[in-house]
């Protein structure tokens, strides 16, 4: 048991390095990245597909794609015109620095102005590692029910914004949104949520306005440390 606690906290300490390293690669070509964490078809692809379609053609954007199997997600942010990366994990439940450096080998990615990672499909595994990311995005659906916050706080702690997504069928759902607010304000009182539905494009325009409002945010604290 000993031995598998230390094998694990090497593997952290190695994906922090590299995660290090990423970041300050994002710093300096200010590139915004998100990465978005939920359970598997919780709405992530069509939460980007949405976003990607609202930000328009005046952000360059860009996608990694973490999934066990097939390029299917990437090629739906392919046909919006938008470079997509497919990383396949062959059953590894989450992503990790060295992988999306070696993702950032295509060079069809960099430069971009938002650089969106969706992860695996899985609440657990993923949220122990750094991406070098700017922002860790927990992605919850209405379809999942109320309860998932708490029955799965390591994310919804951790994550600085949740995304509610699905919005539209809650008439359909026993699904108590005030109490999901409640929940995450006490697992993380300074997260942000956004509730939105990418069939109706519901909080879609707010997402994006503070999507944009993060990179304006980035390129300024850059402009203002290279001038210091
Ligand atoms: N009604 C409704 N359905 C949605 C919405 N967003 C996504 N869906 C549906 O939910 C299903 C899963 O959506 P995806 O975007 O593929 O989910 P995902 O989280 O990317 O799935 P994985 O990559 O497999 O983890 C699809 O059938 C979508 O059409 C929404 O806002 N409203
Ligand atoms: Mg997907």
């Amino acid at each position: 048991m000993k031995k598998v606690v230390t094998v694990k906290k090497k593997a952290l300490a190695a994906n922090e390095e590299h995660a290090a390293t990423l970041r300050t690669g994002f710093v300096s070509s200010g590139t915004l990245v998100l990465n978005l964490i939920s359970s598997p078809g919780s709405g992530k692809t069509t939460l980007l597909e949405a976003t990607i379609g609202e930000l328009g053609k005046q952000v360059r954007t860009a996608v990694i794609e973490g999934d066990v199997e097939t390029e299917r997600d990437a090629d739906r942010i392919r046909a919006l015109g938008v470079p997509a990366h497919q990383i396949l994990t062959g059953g590894a439940c989450h992503l990790d620095a060295r992988m999306i450096s070696d993702a950032l080998a295509d060079t069809q990615l960099m430069p971009t102005d938002i650089l969106f990672i969706e992860n695996v499909g899985n609440l657990i595994c993923p949220t122990g590692y750094d991406l070098g990311e700017d922002l860790k995005i927990a992605v919850l659906s209405t379809t999942e029910g109320d309860d998932k916050p708490f029955k799965y706080p390591a994310i919804f702690s951790r994550a600085e914004v949740t995304v509610v997504t699905k919005i539209d069928l809650l008439p359909h759902l026993d699904f108590d949104l005030e109490a999901v607010r409640e929940h995450l304000a006490t697992l993380n009182p300074s997260g942000r949520v956004f509730v939105t539905s990418s069939q109706t494009m519901e909080g879609i325009k707010d997402w994006c306005s503070f999507i944009t409002d993060q990179l304006n945010h980035k390129r300024q604290n850059l402009s203002s440390t290279s001038t210091d």
